[in-house]
């Protein structure tokens, strides 16, 4: 009960198409979400085309891996959440553990990463690493959901 008691932050958590593609490591990533406390607040289902993924990524445009991210980005079905929890953009990080695979696998076995993560590019998830980029990233997502209107109409609830 004390944890429904602090104010929810949102989160994006993104399941990328390396993950998406085994129907087991997708089952477990979901159980993942579910066991650390996180309420599902949307989740959907959905294929990029390239352009979707330049625009998402615009801000590595020029690093070495840009062209490889964005193709696997549009290479398949993802799975799109917007989680909430207390401190949820630290925690879903947390989970995820570090972005390059060989990192993770050494530092943080037991992260997502570290027991699923391919290659520093095919890396099973993604998500929000400040609130602001929470809040563009959901609109990115989801353009129909409204932060504001969320946390005033339906926070509440949770508490
Ligand atoms: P993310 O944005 O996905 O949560 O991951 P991050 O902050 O941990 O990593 P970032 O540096 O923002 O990179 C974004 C995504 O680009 C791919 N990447 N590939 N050396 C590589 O091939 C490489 N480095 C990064 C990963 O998919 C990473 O999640
Ligand atoms: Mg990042």
């Amino acid at each position: 009960a004390a944890r429904l008691s602090k104010v929810l932050q949102l989160t994006l958590a993104v399941i990328k198409p390396d993950a998406v593609a085994h129907p087991l490591m997708l089952q477990a990533l979901h159980q993942k979400i579910l066991e650390n406390d996180f309420a599902i607040i949307r989740c959907k289902d959905l294929v990029w085309r390239k352009q979707d993924s330049e625009r998402f990524y615009a801000e590595h445009s020029g690093r070495f891996f840009y062209q490889r991210l964005v193709e696997f980005m549009s290479s398949g079905q993802m799975r799109a959440y917007i989680l909430a929890r207390d401190d949820a953009i630290r925690h879903w990080r947390e989970l995820m553990g570090p972005t390059k695979v060989f990192r993770a696998r050494y530092t943080s076995p037991s992260s997502i990463r570290g027991q699923f993560g391919l290659t520093d590019t095919r890396n099973t998830t993604h998500g929000s690493d400040s609130v602001e980029s929470a809040q563009r990233e959901i609109a990115f997502f989801f353009p129909d959901f409204c932060v504001e209107e969320w946390m005033q109409k339906e926070e509440p609830l949770f508490r």
